[in-house]
């Protein structure tokens, strides 16, 4: 039988959560491997090399905090950062921590299975190496929440003889369009990002429209040095402020109810969002996300926007939402994305009258038309929060299936740790802030937490943590009855996994925020760690 690696950690994935993971444990004396299914470094920023792809958070809070010394050596470019600078930064990180001696590339971990008689982990990947077991006292699902990318099951997708791509398993080699008749479905975040990009390579680009979004411009462009260099003399008090704010971000959201402004004071407010450019316009007022009257005033201010930009009134009819309010999908930041409807080589075609039927040898077929293609872009999507996890075959206590325990949605304490599955771990796990909030300073937030109870358990010779069943049912309880006071349940979001037919349908990320979030955290880590049998 094949020799079975012995390490303290197994964390699985090289993105954000998991190189910070590994460079954390390595620090407190433990041995770790990460296994990454890709060849490279990055996670989201390694999958989603498709044009136009970049952040909607700003460069000097989209980065690690950890690190006084890293946020002073990095330098940011833009405002926003593109994935090629993003990759640049994350390979960075790998090599000034010496991370790659521990990283195992194009390993896939495809089963983790705990042994009550050890207390191990046995974790099976599968690599051209061959298939491998790794023991470990933890294992710890640095997965992603936006890490597995899914195109729908259209009927005849293996026919097309043209190119086809998803934007977030795209090629790392050079994609060129031009001359190139190209259909683009979904537009959502990647395909409001790639749509400008691709027409103006394109000949001819047609954007296939399900549900329209709410999109506000990024304003991107290089980052002011002059706010660069006021960032960096003040960094320790900005990462501060970010940790307690709702979104992790080092400010917080408008403190005034939007129904109580009078109307020019909210058109004052809105134009002011509006010009700033980013995300801010769905904050900025306290009752956007609470109250449908509310949101509708900034929901109508961004349909008048539309109007003022589209030329043709239908093409702009079209890309209005009327089905959901501002924020209750993640709200798109674009760069010239509705103006691109102005250009005389891209339609849109409303897939939600008439529904896309067939994917053809030489195109795609909707229920009222025939197209012909050249190449296909699916921006269709993730299996979002709960896909990259259910992917592999986790199992706890007495053999039991994670695909058994979440059959009717995701449960965890804190979303970090699931009842019955003793020393497992998500990091941005279903329950936690994560995809609400500037997902650096969650996942900082998580794997500082992960590690210092490890180090607790360490340091009083227990050798397992696992959740109490009424801890985690208090918890979800918690994490949906939040949700309900919002309107983020009205959506047809994948947050609520509506976008992958026959998910459960619950409301998946924490909506009480990042400082709300953090101090319940300490609070139990505190209470040496409440809620948890430690033994
Ligand atoms: P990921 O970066 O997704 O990394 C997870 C890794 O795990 C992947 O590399 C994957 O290959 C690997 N993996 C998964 N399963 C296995 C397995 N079974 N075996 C081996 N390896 C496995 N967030 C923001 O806060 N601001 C933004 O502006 C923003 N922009 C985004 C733009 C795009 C296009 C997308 C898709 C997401 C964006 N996000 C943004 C969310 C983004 O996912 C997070 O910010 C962050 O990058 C997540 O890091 P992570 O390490 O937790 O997960
Ligand atoms: O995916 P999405 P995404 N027929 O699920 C459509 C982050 N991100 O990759 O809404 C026709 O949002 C679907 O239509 P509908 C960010 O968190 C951030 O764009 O289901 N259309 C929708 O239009 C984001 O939220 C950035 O009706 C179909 C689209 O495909 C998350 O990643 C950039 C269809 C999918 O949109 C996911 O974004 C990129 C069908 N059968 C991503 N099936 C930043 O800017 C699906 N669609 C930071």
């Amino acid at each position: 039988m094949a020799r079975v690696r012995e390490v303290d950690a197994v964390i699985v994935g090289a993105g954000f959560s998991g190189l910070y993971m590994l460079h954390k444990l390595r620090g407190q004396g433990l041995s770790a491997v990460v296994f990454e299914k890709g060849d490279g470094v990055g996670g989201t920023w390694y999958w989603n090399r498709y044009p136009g792809a970049r952040c909607d958070v700003e460069s000097p809070y989209y980065s690690y905090s950890f690190d006084p010394e890293l946020e002073q050596e990095w330098e940011w470019t833009e405002r926003y950062p593109a994935q090629p600078e993003l990759m640049r930064y994350l390979n960075f990180v790998a090599d000034r921590y010496d991370l790659r001696r521990d990283l195992q590339l194009e390993t896939t971990v495809t089963a983790a299975e705990y042994d009550g008689g050890t207390n191990r982990w046995r974790v099976s990947t599968s690599s051209a190496r061959g298939d491998e077991v790794t023991q470990a006292r933890f294992c710890i699902m640095a997965t992603g929440c936006l890490s597995t990318s899914r195109i729908p099951d259209f009927r005849g997708l293996e026919s097309f003889r043209g190119e086809v791509y998803h934007t977030g398993a795209w090629p790392h080699e050079d994609v060129d369009f031009t001359g190139k008749r190209v259909g683009v479905v979904g537009t959502g975040s990647s395909g409001i990002q790639s749509i400008p990009v691709i027409a103006a390579q394109a000949e001819q680009l047609t954007v296939f429209q399900r549900t329209p979004n709410f999109s506000v411009p990024a304003k991107n462009g290089p980052l002011d040095q002059e706010f660069w260099r006021q960032v960096k003399a003040d960094y320790r008090r900005i990462r501060e402020d970010a940790k307690h704010t709702p979104t992790g971000l080092p400010f917080p959201p408008g403190a005034d109810a939007a129904l109580e402004a009078a109307p020019e004071e909210r058109q004052r407010v809105f134009d002011e969002h509006w010009t700033l450019g980013g995300f801010r316009l769905a904050q900025c007022f306290s009752d956007l996300a609470v109250s449908n009257e509310a949101n509708e005033t900034v929901a109508e201010y961004i349909r008048t926007k539309i109007d003022e930009i589209v030329d043709d009134p239908e093409t702009a009819r079209l890309l209005k939402p009327y089905d959901h309010p501002v924020g209750t999908k993640r709200i798109c930041v674009d760069t010239e994305y509705y103006a691109t409807y102005n250009r005389p080589n891209v339609q849109l075609v409303d897939v939600r009258s008439a529904p896309i039927e067939e994917i053809t040898p030489t195109g795609l077929r909707t229920a009222e038309q025939e197209y012909e293609f050249d190449a296909i872009v699916f921006a269709t999507g993730f299996d979002a929060m709960t896909g990259a996890l259910l992917a592999i075959d986790i199992r706890g206590r007495d053999g039991v299936a994670l695909r058994e325990k979440w059959e009717a949605g995701p449960r965890a304490y804190l979303g970090v740790s699931m009842a019955g599955f003793p020393n497992l771990f998500t990091v941005t796990g279903p329950g936690s802030p994560s995809v609400l909030s500037n997902m650096v300073t969650s996942i900082e937030q998580h794997v500082d937490w992960i590690a210092a109870h490890i180090e607790y358990l360490d340091a009083n010779g227990l050798q397992s943590s696992e959740p109490l069943a009424e801890a985690e049912d208090a918890w979800v309880e918690h994490v949906n009855a939040l949700a309900d006071m919002t309107l983020f349940p009205q959506a047809n979001s994948w947050y609520l996994g509506a976008n992958v037919p026959g998910k459960p349908r619950v409301f998946m990320p924490y909506v009480g925020g990042v400082g709300a979030y953090r101090a319940k955290c300490d609070e139990v880590a505190a209470k040496s760690y409440e809620g948890f049998a430690l033994a």
